[in-house]
């Protein structure tokens, strides 16, 4: 009987799922990744691979000459996902995204766009 509760111990920690590398990765982005955009509100939706802190998150927009500005996150949609919106006129810029994951690991990385009017 004891044997059995041994095997069926290690069968379980066999079958549990690997210690998660449950820190968030960006699986979608809208507009995508390098896109061309019209100048003017932007909606923009990030949606990542595990559920994040959203309060302790960052969105800020690089505009070309380096200035930036923090984009308000929305509170609204589920737990994986980022929306934001901002109001652009032509030129490049990159999105930036910073998160914590349920896991407490931080991520980021880089939405470039390009705003151009008469796509
Ligand atoms: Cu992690």
């Amino acid at each position: 009987m004891r044997w059995m509760v041994v095997m069926l111990c290690l069968a379980l920690a066999l079958a549990a799922p690997l210690p998660a590398s449950a820190h968030a990765i960006l699986v979608e982005s809208t507009p995508a990744i390098g896109a061309t955009v019209p100048p003017g509100r932007l909606d923009l939706r990030l949606r990542f691979n595990s559920r994040i802190d959203r309060a302790r998150s960052r969105l800020t927009l690089i505009r070309a000459d380096h200035s930036t500005t923090v984009l308000p996150i929305s509170a609204e949609g589920t737990d994986d996902l980022m929306f934001s919106t901002a109001t652009l006129t032509p030129g490049t810029y990159v999105v930036r995204w910073q998160v914590l994951a349920v896991d407490g690991h931080i991520t980021r990385g880089d939405v470039p766009l390009t705003v151009r009017a008469g796509n």
